[in-house]
């Protein structure tokens, strides 16, 4: 479409919402959440919202809600406001000078996605090119205080109608939690993510999972390691899974090239937003890798960004789109994002598809900010 937008207010909303269940991985624990929204508005009046969902502490990436807020505030929103476009792929191009930061750009290329949506009247996953009216979801699960309680949750998701579980696992544990859920549940679809804590040292102890059928072992070595991450994949036939890894089409290409990688986990944040998302997922496409969409705890409306991205021919395996109640006691869209036996509906209205609930979001929000043309 040849429409041409303007972004003439950009606002930050800084929003806190507490987890229903305390989260922890092998390099991080959580029981709330900052993420900031980013709200882009055109000049005929039309919003967009995007979510950026980063961590507050740089332990899963380099980036806080600080280095998102301050690169977000002087960098890319001042290179976007008053500039005229057509497409959103031209608007990430303005900050192609911006090193690194994915989760501050993702924020603000979603909205800018969500904002052309909007103006053209018609779903965002439509307009991203995706193909599926559903999606399948899986639940990634966190380390536990004890086994018990682990098998707790997994019953509890189970029964919900997920078809896919993804343990957290590190150092004390790993085979003994895989083992016990393995037990008992024998045709699940399970698997690991080590979010990077082991190291070269380490590729006997990850043999050892082998033995339980894992559908993948994601991200086992630092994000850099890829030559680890290929070593493994000699030695097992597990597929392994790279998330925190692939941060660029080039990081992609690498892996590719190196066979460190048998499935992609394609994450909106980490990425750097929709327009990149959507490469790596042609690139995978190409390279016959599957992917699935992981997810970094969105509220609604990252999550409902997730879904559409989801709904690409590509993303064959269970995604971390799990319903919003998983998360969130009341989430900030309505209606709240739902999944009847694992399945997640994509949504056909214009943009994302439900509205934001403006009320729950100033009620959390700790911080804001606006910024006009000229006044940068
Ligand atoms: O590695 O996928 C990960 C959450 C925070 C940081 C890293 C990860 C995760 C998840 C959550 O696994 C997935 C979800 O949103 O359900
Ligand atoms: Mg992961």
């Amino acid at each position: 479409m040849s429409t041409e937008l303007k972004v003439v207010a950009a606002r930050l909303h800084r929003v806190r919402m507490p987890l229903v269940h305390e989260f922890r991985t092998s390099s991080h624990r959580k029981a709330f959440l900052d993420h900031i929204l980013v709200e882009l508005e055109d000049a005929s009046g039309a919003i967009g919202w995007g979510e950026i969902a980063s961590p507050s502490d740089p332990y899963y990436a380099p980036e806080t809600v600080e280095t998102c807020w301050h690169i977000a505030s002087k960098y890319l929103l001042p290179a976007i406001l008053d500039r005229p476009w057509a497409d959103p792929a031209d608007l990430a191009s303005t900050w192609s000078k911006i090193r690194g930061n994915q989760f501050a750009k993702a924020g603000v290329d979603t909205a800018a996605w969500v904002l052309w949506a909007e103006v053209q009247q018609l779903p965002l996953a439509t307009i991203l090119g995706g193909t599926r009216k559903e999606v399948v979801a899986g639940v990634s699960l966190g380390i536990e205080p004890t086994i018990d309680d682990l098998l707790v949750q997994v019953q509890h998701q189970v029964e919900s109608g997920y078809p896919r579980v993804k343990l957290k696992i590190t150092h004390d544990w790993d085979v003994e939690p895989v083992r016990a859920v393995r037990t008992a549940y024998p045709d699940l679809d399970l698997h690991v993510d080590a979010n990077g804590i082991y190291t070269a040292g380490d590729l006997a102890r990850l043999q050892q999972l082998e033995r339980f059928d894992l559908t993948m072992i994601e991200q086992p070595f630092a994000p850099r390691d890829l030559l680890t991450h290929a070593e493994l994949q000699r030695r097992i036939s597990t597929p392994v899974c790279l998330d925190e890894s692939i941060e660029t089409l080039a990081d992609l290409e690498t892996a590719l090239r190196l066979e460190a990688l048998r499935i992609l986990n394609i994450k909106v944040s980490r990425m750097g937003g929709l327009t990149a998302a959507r490469a790596a997922h042609d690139r995978a496409w190409d390279a016959g890798v599957p992917v699935w969409c992981g997810g970094m705890h969105e509220f609604g409306v990252g999550r409902l960004a997730n879904v559409a991205l989801s709904s690409l021919p590509g993303f064959t395996l269970p995604s971390d789109v799990s319903a919003s109640e998983k998360y969130y006691a009341r989430d900030i869209v309505e209606p709240a994002v739902t999944a009847v036996g694992g399945v997640v509906q994509v949504p056909g209205g214009p943009g994302l598809g439900h509205q934001l609930d403006t009320e729950l979001v100033a009620a959390n929000t700790v911080g804001e900010l606006t910024l006009r043309p000229g006044q940068e």
